[in-house]
């Protein structure tokens, strides 16, 4: 049995104007109010140390690269890792990594409570489109990253199997079922999610939030594990992002959420025996998961014309 209190950080808006310095303050005493709390992981935000660029367009991709990190810990994200080190606390947080190779993707890592990375996940489920709309706010994440090339990772932090994902990953039950195979009990994310998120759709305002908190929830209570999401809020470059911060549990409650739009830390007391019963009776995936009926999910990515009509045919 364990029992560990966990985090989210929630962070107001970055705007294009603050700079890494100024971020990461913000980040460290979020961090302390975590800690004094007692909590021995936080979450941070998707790119979390600078404002949510991909809703930009920028001709040359050059430009882009002032987004980007191209090594962790650097000079201005350092006092992060000494801090975290100083209050032994193990962290997750989300920045744009440009690999020596000239690679960009969109990438989560996992510290732990002495310092060490732990590993890196780079977002698989990029949303958005490449090409440029002539609307103020786009979304750009298929121009400026390549799809994650390290599956879905758990990593051992703080004691505890924390796997990692980000954002948009957090609406396909892919995400988390292939996290619960690779043994997490815990789920980080972090997430940016404009009021209108998808291009082309135009939902009624509170639609954002419900289909946010419908998917950690679902992802959770299906597969027997906690989500720990951590969003920015609040109005970025003009743009306005839910809040709704929050810690998840097994049973697919909410336990705590944010109630504002600006920096705001959550936190709550992580216990490993709420998922027990789940993964001993309803979601014994030994015992009733029948892999050799799901290949399709890992063999074909759209619908097809696989259904079989009374007649035989197809
Ligand atoms: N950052 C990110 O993945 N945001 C998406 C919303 C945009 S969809 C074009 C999300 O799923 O919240």
């Amino acid at each position: 049995m364990s029992k560990v209190v966990v985090g989210v950080a929630q962070l107001g808006g970055i705007q294009s104007t603050d700079t890494r310095e100024s971020v990461v303050a913000r980040l460290i005493r979020l961090l302390e109010i975590a800690a004094d709390r007692g909590s021995k992981l936080v979450v941070f935000p998707e790119l979390t140390l600078t404002t949510f660029f991909p809703r930009y367009w920028f001709d040359q991709l050059s430009t882009v690269d002032k987004y980007f990190e191209s090594e962790m810990p650097n000079e201005q994200v350092q006092p992060l890792f000494d801090r975290a080190r100083e209050l032994k606390v193990a962290f997750v947080f989300g920045y744009a990594e440009l690999c020596p190779d000239g690679r960009r993707f969109n990438t989560a890592m996992a510290v732990d409570t002495d310092g060490s990375i732990a590993g890196t996940y780079r977002k698989i489920h990029l949303p958005g489109h490449s090409d440029k709309r002539e609307t103020h706010y786009q979304h750009l994440e298929k121009r400026y990253f390549s799809v994650g090339d390290k599956g879905f990772p758990v990593f051992r932090v703080a004691g505890l199997n924390v796997g990692l994902a980000i954002c948009n990953d957090r609406r396909w039950a892919e995400t988390y079922r292939i996290l619960a195979l690779n043994g997490a009990d815990i789920v980080a994310i972090g997430y940016n999610t404009p009021f209108s998120a998808v291009p082309g759709m135009d939902p009624e305002a509170h639609r954002a939030m419900s289909e946010h908190v419908l998917s950690v929830r679902a992802g959770a209570y299906q597969n027997a594990l906690w989500v720990l999401a951590a969003g920015k809020s609040g109005v970025e470059d003009g743009q306005r992002l839910i809040g709704g911060s929050c810690v998840v549990a097994a049973t697919g409650d909410v336990v705590s959420r944010a109630v504002g739009e600006g920096d705001e830390v959550v936190v709550a007391e992580y216990d490993s025996e709420t998922a027990q019963q789940y993964r001993q009776e309803l979601f014994n995936f030994g015992k009733h998961r029948q892999p050799h009926e799901y290949s399709i999910i890992a063999t074909q990515a759209d619908r097809s014309e696989n259904v079989t009509h009374t007649n035989g045919s197809r």
